[in-house]
């Protein structure tokens, strides 16, 4: 937690009191005597796991490119406290946008706790609106649902709110706004929300990773996400954030490891993981019995639903991990550019270049080019595809990132470990001997089939022409 602004904040995982509470017998509504501190966090890379202090052991999720939310225990009560606020967050080198999140942050933090815990959440309002926070998926009574208007009030600008239940099941749930919902997800407010099993060894896994996946919709040089776009959003994100923003997945060999995430956007994802057959072991109902799950390589999820997979890594490497939309692996721009494949455009090119210099045209043999090629953005705008790893440019973008699988990795160590080395002769390599001559159709002449497309506009004539048979004259069968 090196990044956590302390801001008054007395210590983390349970082991912080707040200036007139005790840890006596405290429980109920009337019982807390103030607030607990909301730490804050500016800082965009993955913060380690938060371990445990209290409680039943787990193994703590690590949350991409984001962090857990500390807690303090007050009586047999896990206090936590979310503040709904303006955030800045970095979609990715070179881009940031003014969004709405919590704690500093979007998404929120990540809340975890341990099914039979008792969870009181105070949520305060620092937005220029009001705002309520639905615990989506979770077990609760019904005024704690967090449905503006119809299980509560809304929470003010300024105002803070209590939230009191019992977690009943363990698994994996989110939270985000159910108040101006369409502004205030478009915005970036969301966390996720896991519920870790009272048996420390029920489905127990080594590396537990968590993301939600959402969408923003930000002109290129802009900041602020436009919040009416219905479907065509042009920044598709983990977290928040952006390949190559998207901190890798460091795992150790034949680590035992769990893959979470939500979809808080408005279409589905498919994510496929390279490398390995995995199976899907939670959704939002609950745990999956084993023996009704199948192996998969990809998983959709729907929108509003979230999905866990776990496998074990016992194949060392880099793998990728992505949604196979393939738009969803693009940043902004480039969605609408017209399709030039095939076209020569160097003519075109010269009397454009009269009027406007420096244009350059793109796409005559696919887009690949754009990968590598460093052209003048306006400000706080991605290229389309990019990253590079040790082979090249990758060519991507968006939801898109690297499971690293390691030899001998330590039990926390979640670091960068670089490129994977490949065993000497185990990568794809150019074939250096002759190749024979490919098989190809006859030229045109007197016995070659006419199978040939010609050019309608262009009279049929000579040797050519006489390839072709007249009109009429393909019958006999
Ligand atoms: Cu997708």
């Amino acid at each position: 937690m090196t990044n956590l602004s302390r801001r008054g904040f007395l210590g983390s995982s349970g082991l912080a009191l707040a200036s007139g509470l005790t840890a006596g017998a405290v429980s109920g509504r009337a019982a807390f005597a103030g607030v607990p501190e909301a730490p804050t966090m500016a800082d965009a890379a993955t913060q380690p796991p938060l371990t445990p202090t209290t409680g039943p052991d787990y193994q703590p999720v690590a949350t991409l490119n984001g962090w857990s939310l500390p807690w303090r225990m007050n009586g047999d009560w896990k206090e936590f406290h979310l503040v709904a606020e303006p955030v800045e967050r970095e979609l990715a080198p070179g881009m940031k946008a003014y969004l709405w999140g919590y704690n500093g942050q979007s998404p929120g933090p990540t809340i975890e706790a341990v099914e039979g815990d008792r969870v009181r959440i105070f949520v305060t309002n620092r937005l220029p609106e009001h705002t309520t926070v639905h615990w989506h998926g979770q077990r609760l009574p019904n005024g704690m649902d967090g449905v503006g208007g119809l299980t509560q009030p809304h929470i003010p600008p300024g105002k803070t709110f209590v939230y009191e239940f019992q977690l009943r099941r363990s698994g994996t749930f989110m939270y985000h706004p159910h108040s101006d919902e369409m502004v205030q997800m478009a915005m970036g407010m969301m966390g996720f929300f896991v519920v870790h099993p009272k048996d420390p060894a029920f489905r127990r896994v080594d590396r537990d990773f968590v993301f939600l996946l959402n969408a923003f919709d930000i002109e290129p040089g802009a900041y602020v996400p436009k919040v009416n776009t219905m479907l065509d959003f042009n920044l598709w994100c983990w977290n928040s954030r952006v390949f190559p923003g998207i901190d890798p997945l460091v795992v150790g060999r034949n680590d035992r490891v769990r893959v979470r995430f939500g979809n808080l956007t408005m279409t589905n994802h498919p994510i496929h993981m390279h490398g390995y057959e995995f199976r899907v072991s939670c959704t939002d109902g609950g745990w999956v019995d084993p023996a009704a799950a199948w192996d998969e390589v990809s998983i959709d999820c729907a929108v509003g639903q979230m999905r866990a997979f776990d496998f074990v890594a016992d194949e060392p490497g880099d793998w990728a991990i992505h949604c196979h939309k393939s738009h969803h692996t693009m940043n902004a721009m480039g969605h609408s550019v017209k399709t030039y494949i095939g076209v020569d455009q160097k003519e075109l090119a010269k009397r454009i270049r009269k009027l406007t210099p420096g244009y350059m045209p793109m796409g005559a043999t696919g887009m690949g080019e754009m990968g590598s090629m460093e052209m003048p953005l306006p400000d706080n705008t991605l290229p389309m595809m990019t990253g590079f790893a040790q082979f090249g440019p990758v060519e991507m973008g968006g939801m898109f990132s690297v499971v690293k699988v390691r030899e001998g990795l330590a039990k926390n160590d979640y670091k960068d470990p670089g490129w994977f080395k490949n065993p000497e002769g185990t990568v794809a390599f150019e074939y250096q001997g002759q190749l024979p001559a490919p098989a190809r159709a006859a030229p045109p002449g007197a016995d070659a089939p006419a199978w040939r497309v010609k050019d309608p506009r262009k009279p049929v004539s000579g040797a050519q022409g006489q390839a072709r048979p007249p009109a009429g004259g393909h019958s006999g069968h």
